[in-house]
């Protein structure tokens, strides 16, 4: 297969690892640092469900005197939504066990954790990785959904690793996957393998982090797509100066990345979900917040703006969460609800949704009402990403400006374009940050099997710092854990980190945003930078940069 200029000389990018491994490699040894970890609450459920992984130290990792040099036998497995780095990720911890020993082996599930219970799988050699360091995507061994659930399914997928021999498996995942690591973890704990499971925190939502984690991996190089392609819009519009922009950005529940894109590019309105959901937001005062915005710039003869909109927005209105949780429960409980007539599901729905509930779907147009009704994905997500809400805006504010131009109150012209942008960064090639982060990851993950550690995540601290600085080290799993409504049933899961209404990123855009809504204060935050000043090729998402200013 031929390949781009561009992809050849990436080839050549060698990630820069934390200085301890560029030092020792593998000839490390792990030392705790909290001597005992509690989960972030309800931990004494959380502790009976996981009795045998439950308050482990987390750990971090010192030069050691003398070292085993040992071969590992190991599995990755790539889970969820794809995300920049991930075969950075596969590269590091390759390298990692074979610094330890030239003749370890890695092993890679097909297709997410399916591959690892049907025992689909490739052999990943150094020849067979080559082609794909510092690319984006998952297409090394694919991805999948599959939610660790039954007993069938975990005894079968400790029955696959040992017929591999595997010493360890890494689940690289978000915090669904990290809670089926976890799970995993206690298993084969339970049934008495030595076999250890490690997580890697990725999602581009970045709502896989904590006191312990500074970021999911993904979330810079994902964000910095959108940011460039926002940037771009914001020109044209005051370029063109005719449209108004409704831009949707993907990441499910969490707004890091449009708190982030919003940083970057200084649009006229952004809504943060969190800060809605905070303040009891419905969806006519959303309506009115971007009405009266359209009105005011009309009235200075600016008849464009943009607007961006975070996917989750109308899962954090609070009597849509309401009735969101409710279908929920009511589609966990009807299995043949795919194959009923859309009649027939309304019909279904309306009839067992309280009244209130009741009234709010019926408020909202035939077409997202279908898309509320869609499938859940397996870990019981409404998909979000297939909710069209920039369009149900558009339609909204258009209605509530015609009322005021009949009322004589408004007298600008309304043209608006939708867009969503999602996929369009989650297999981007990663940036310098996160090629460094994902290698730095999987290179840790090594040691941490090596440390024998298990049902922890691969963490590297001091992310705003230079590569070289980043401190390695590993956190329990269930430090992470809580128990959430899932499916109709209690379910423990690893908690989502939303936005921090109080931290300096979302105070950095409340502070500006009326300054924004009524000038043009765009910023060109321009496209992902591989080649030229460390400034502008290494820089890190100004979320990370504001979060970890001291
Ligand atoms: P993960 O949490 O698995 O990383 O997935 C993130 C995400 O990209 C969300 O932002 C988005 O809502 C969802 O995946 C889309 O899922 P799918 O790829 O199944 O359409």
């Amino acid at each position: 297969m031929t390949k781009s200029s561009f992809t050849l000389n990436r080839a050549k990018y060698q990630p820069k690892l934390p200085a301890l491994f560029q030092k020792a490699g593998l000839k490390v040894q792990a030392k705790p640092v909290l001597k005992s970890t509690k989960a972030v609450a309800q931990a004494g459920e959380i502790k009976k469900l996981f009795p045998h992984i439950y308050g482990k130290p987390t750990l971090t990792f010192a030069k050691a005197a003398k070292s085993e040099n040992k071969p590992y036998r190991v599995g990755v497995v790539l889970s969820g939504g794809q995300a920049p780095g991930g075969h950075n990720v596969v590269s590091g911890l390759l390298d990692g066990i074979r610094s330890a020993s030239p003749k370890s082996a890695l092993i890679g599930f097909l297709g997410g954790p399916s591959g690892l219970i049907e025992n689909k799988y490739v052999e990943l050699t150094p020849a067979f990785v080559k082609d794909y360091r510092n690319t984006g995507g998952f297409d090394i061994i694919g991805s999948g959904r599959t939610k660790l659930e039954t007993e069938e399914q975990f005894a079968s997928a400790l029955s696959t690793m040992q017929s591999h021999k595997l010493d360890a498996l890494v689940i690289v995942g978000g915090d669904d996957s990290n809670t089926n690591a976890c799970m995993l973890a206690e298993y084969i704990a339970s049934h008495g393998s030595p076999i250890t499971v490690i997580g890697v925190p990725k999602t581009i939502d970045g709502d896989l982090k904590n006191s312990e984690i500074g970021a999911s991996f993904g979330f810079d190089t994902a964000s910095k797509v959108y940011s460039e392609l926002v940037g771009n819009i914001c020109r044209d519009a005051n370029s063109a100066k005719k449209y108004w922009h409704f831009i949707k950005l993907m990441g499910r529940s969490a707004s890091h990345i449009t708190l982030e894109v919003a940083l970057q590019t200084q649009p006229n309105l952004t809504f943060i979900s969190e800060e809605i959901a905070e303040k009891k937001m419905t969806l006519s005062q959303v309506v009115k917040t971007i009405t009266d915005a359209v009105v005011r710039r009309a009235e200075m003869k600016k008849n464009f703006g943009v607007i961006v909109i975070p996917e989750g927005l109308i899962e954090f209105i609070p009597e849509v969460k309401k009735l969101i949780a409710e279908l929920n429960d009511l589609l966990a409980g009807k299995d043949d609800f795919a194959t009923l007539s859309m009649d027939d599901k309304l019909q279904f729905v309306n009839k067992n949704l309280t009244a209130a509930s009741s009234q709010v779907f019926s408020s909202l147009p035939i077409l997202i009402q279908s898309q509320l009704l869609m499938d859940r994905d397996p870990h019981g997500n409404v998909q979000v990403s297939r909710i069209e809400t920039d369009k149900l805006l558009i339609d909204l504010v258009g209605d509530s400006l015609r009322e005021l131009k009949k009322a004589g109150k408004y007298t600008g012209k309304f043209s608006a374009l939708s867009h969503f942008f999602g996929y369009e960064g989650r297999c981007a090639s990663p940036s310098n940050f996160d090629a460094d982060y994902c290698y730095g990851l999987g290179f840790n993950a090594a040691a941490l099997i090596k440390a024998g550690a298990n049902g922890y995540m691969s963490t590297l601290k001091n992310l705003s710092a230079p590569a070289d600085k980043w401190v390695p080290g590993g956190v329990p799993l269930t430090m992470m854990m809580n128990m959430e409504h899932r499916h109709g049933k209690d379910k423990p899961v690893i908690r989502k980190a939303l936005v921090d209404l109080k931290g300096k990123p979302f105070k950095t855009l409340a502070a500006n945003r009326q300054e924004w809504a009524l000038t043009e204060s765009y910023q060109d935050p321009g496209a992902i930078q591989y080649y030229g000043p460390s400034a502008v090729c290494d820089a890190t998402t100004k979320t990370l940069a504001l979060e970890q200013k001291k």
